[in-house]
């Protein structure tokens, strides 16, 4: 493992971390806030990855974020509760960050009536404009316009708010993605940019999808600051972002990270992901993001191994609790099918001239 580096003294003043205002040691609060969502987010996906789609119960598919935890864990709890966030499909976290509570998201993955769109949509649309959550835009980059949108709408209300929109190192190749960006540079638009560079889109490695080295070396190209994070290091993600949303909220615009990671798993739980080289999930796995977690905590005496054991346990009854909830909630009644469904008014009749 790398030397631990300090934490910057400006990330950990950051207004966003306001559940650690006032506690003695704020660097140990929040490295256990990163560890508990982290650990959260692997429980459920695993649960539901390896036992639920295999028991027949998921309803669609089921993409994990297994290994990039840290970057929406990282990345999320920089955002203040106003933000607006548009997760992708590997983004589960800023889920529960929100407040969105695991048997919600279970119910959700199973069609179940107490899923956050109750019943509809699955999995890969989840959502929750209570909780500034945008429902997750399932085409390759779409939500990059879609969000450089958002941030314009936020700039011209005068809100202290801004925009948090995260992808995968294959949507960057898309055209949306660059009309996307190029707008909201051009308009100063208060938007964060989270690239989650996991080398592969689906089975294709990353220099078959793009000829420049870093994705972050697109960014010159539309005039906005980028910077490149170990993406497995969620204190490194947090920091670096903490600075993006500095720069986006004080008006100057737009801001990509870079986060350097590893998809621990095939594209979605259908696709054993065999065209990967063995030698790079080896590699990869000693990189894992919730160990190394764990290992700065122990280093900096932030917790005992004990500690450490009874969350992990906690966690996993939180998720048994959840399932059982998930599984206990009913699927939709029929009748409310086209309850939310939008229907435009009826016409008005064409008045009839009498000769
Ligand atoms: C426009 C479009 N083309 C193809 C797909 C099918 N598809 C879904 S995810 C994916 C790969 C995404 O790769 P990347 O952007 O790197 O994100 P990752 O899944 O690695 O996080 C593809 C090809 C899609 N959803 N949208």
């Amino acid at each position: 493992m790398a030397a631990l580096k300090p934490v910057s003294p400006m990330a950990l003043a950051s207004p966003q971390r306001c559940d650690t205002a006032g506690v003695a040691n704020p660097e140990a609060a929040l490295s256990r806030r990163f560890l508990y969502y982290m650990s959260l987010m692997r429980e459920a996906e695993d649960r539901i990855e390896r036992k639920l789609y295999r028991q027949g119960k998921i309803v669609g598919g089921v993409y994990v974020g297994r290994g990039q935890e840290a970057i929406c864990v990282g990345a999320g709890l920089v955002a203040a509760p106003q933000d607006v966030l548009f997760p992708s499909h590997r983004d589960l976290g800023l889920f529960f960050i929100r407040g969105v509570e695991p048997r919600e998201v279970f119910a959700q993955y199973m069609g179940r009536a107490g899923g956050l769109t109750q019943g509809r949509d699955a999995n890969m649309h989840m959502g929750d404009l209570n909780r500034r959550i945008v429902a997750i835009i399932s085409a390759m980059a779409a939500a990059v316009p879609v969000a450089a949108g958002a941030a314009m709408a936020l700039k011209q209300q005068r809100s202290p708010n801004i925009v948090f929109v995260f992808f995968g190192d294959g949507a960057t190749s898309r055209g949306d993605w660059h009309e996307g960006i190029n707008l909201a540079a051009v308009q100063k638009a208060p938007l964060v940019l989270i690239c989650n560079n996991n080398q592969y889109a689906y089975s294709t490695p990353l220099d078959k999808q793009m000829a420049c080295r870093d994705v972050a070396d697109r960014a010159p190209g539309y005039g906005i600051p980028a910077e490149i994070v170990d993406g497995n290091d969620a204190w490194a993600v947090y920091e670096a972002t903490h600075r993006a949303a500095e720069h986006a909220r004080q008006g100057l615009g737009p801001y990509l990270i870079e986060c350097k990671t590893f998809r621990m798993t095939g594209h979605s739980a259908h696709d054993a992901g065999d065209y990967v080289p063995k030698d790079r999930w080896q590699e990869w796995g000693a990189k894992d993001p919730i160990v190394r977690m764990e290992q700065l905590m122990l280093e900096r005496g932030y917790a005992s191994r004990q500690q450490l054991d009874d969350l992990h346990a906690e966690i996993r009854g939180q998720v048994d609790e959840a399932v059982a909830w998930a599984e206990a909630s009913p699927f939709p009644d029929p009748s409310t099918l086209t309850d939310n469904v939008y229907e435009p008014a009826p016409a008005p009749a064409p008045t009839v001239e009498k000769a």
